[in-house]
């Protein structure tokens, strides 16, 4: 059997890409394996339209070290949209533009989060693994110290049993001020692709600017944005997919709405258009035990438009480390088996998008790696993705092999 065969209709290997600036580089991105992108043009502040000829010089870029941009991580939603306040019809305006760009120029599929203030929240960039190679890690223990300790948010302590209240102060006392100032930026500078030095007082502002809203506001605001956003995705071909909550479960006292599958569903109810799709994040929404991933795949199939695999691996006191790609508490074959069915579901239908793209999400700083100066992305080293796009790569392979050996 051709392993390379095209005949066995794999999905389409991404890798992550930063932009110019990006410590791992296209050539070792081809060099990995993968054919296509997932990227951002990280240089334009949130809310301001994309011009269609840096989007040309970036797909140009990408092309000439003979990979695809094949899906945008992310169009960020600027935080006027999620707190529906401010100028709204600009804002609005300003993505449908962007949409049209990046459809103009051949780009189908564009991620977006609904997260409130942070993009996703660990509490360790470098949680040492018994081999000696490094992982994130979200200890609810250290953000009730971040929470209590450093922000001093109000009412923090009622989010927290005694234990974890009595426990965090503790190891907050146990750090030096130089240690909890590090600690304080591992939370609050996770924006991926940029560093915008933000401080705990620009925390406490972004975070005031939601103390207005009621139950359910959160969510009202994404259904705004989709009435507004839906009919020019689907009059352009392009397909919206939203990335779940990171952690999947509320913090900092703020709603979360793409936590769960019914949270889910209720987005896709908002717009019920295949252009309001999801980017299925395995690692995101494993990290709570009540989330059923392979069920999730199959149920929300037809909308999945982009797929970030990785694993966690939950630990019973509620923090949870990324854990090897096919390790950890994730069912990664149910997971890739469910999405190649989705792939032949699509083919049959005589689908010409039939082909889901996935990346390696995150990855482990290992070998050579742990000796490169600071300036990797947190969870975007180079071999440790590569480990894990090949670990996923000889799954999918393996899965198809399987079944073409049943069915000779
Ligand atoms: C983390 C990523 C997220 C994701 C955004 C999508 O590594 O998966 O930052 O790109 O939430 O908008």
């Amino acid at each position: 059997m051709n392993l390379s065969s095209p005949d066995l209709f794999l999905p389409e290997e991404a890798f992550r890409w930063f932009g110019p600036n990006d410590p791992v580089p296209l050539a070792f991105i081809r060099q990995a394996g993968a054919t296509a992108v997932f990227s951002a043009l990280h240089q334009i502040p949130y809310g301001e339209v994309w011009p269609r000829a840096t989007i040309r010089e970036h797909k140009e870029l990408i092309e000439s070290a003979g990979l695809r941009w094949t899906c945008v991580e992310s169009v960020p939603v600027h935080e006027d949209i999620k707190t529906g306040r401010g100028d709204l019809p600009r804002l609005l305006k300003n993505y449908t533009d962007t949409l049209c760009h990046l459809a103009a120029e051949g780009i189908p599929v564009v991620i977006y989060n609904f997260m409130p203030v942070l993009d996703w929240i660990r509490t360790d960039m470098n949680h040492i693994l018994p081999d000696g190679s490094q992982c994130l890690h979200f200890n609810p223990v250290r953000f009730a110290a971040f929470e209590i300790h450093a922000l001093q948010r109000p009412g923090a302590e009622a989010d927290y049993t005694a234990e974890q209240v009595n426990s965090a102060a503790a190891w907050w006392r146990s750090l030096d001020s130089t240690a909890q100032g590090k600690f304080i930026q591992t939370i609050i500078d996770v924006f991926p692709g940029c560093k915008w030095g933000l401080n705990l007082d620009d925390i406490r502002a972004m975070l005031a600017r939601y103390a207005h809203l009621r139950n359910g506001g959160l969510a009202e605001n994404l259904a705004r944005f989709l009435e507004a956003v839906i009919p020019v995705a689907e009059a352009t071909g392009m397909r919206l997919a939203i990335h779940p909550d990171d952690p999947p479960f509320p913090v900092l006292g703020l709603p979360r709405i793409v936590s769960t599958a019914a949270q889910i569903e209720t987005v896709f109810q908002m717009a019920d258009s295949p252009a309001n799709g999801l980017c299925f994040c395995a690692g995101s929404l494993s990290a709570r035990p009540d989330n059923d991933l392979p069920a999730m795949v199959k149920q929300f199939a037809p909308r999945i438009h982009a797929v970030h695999l990785r694993s966690t691996q939950r630990l019973p006191d509620g923090s949870f480390f990324e854990a090897d790609h096919l390790a950890g508490s994730v069912p990664m074959p149910a997971v890739a088996q469910a999405l190649l069915e989705e792939q032949d579901r699509r083919r049959k239908a005589g689908r010409t998008d039939w082909q889901l793209a996935f990346r390696p999400d995150h990855g482990h700083v290992m070998m050579d790696d742990l000796a490169k100066p600071p300036g990797i992305t947190p969870g975007y080293s180079c071999i440790g993705r590569m480990r894990g796009l090949a670990e996923l790569r000889g799954l999918m392979l393996g899965l198809r092999c399987a079944k073409t050996a049943a069915v000779n």
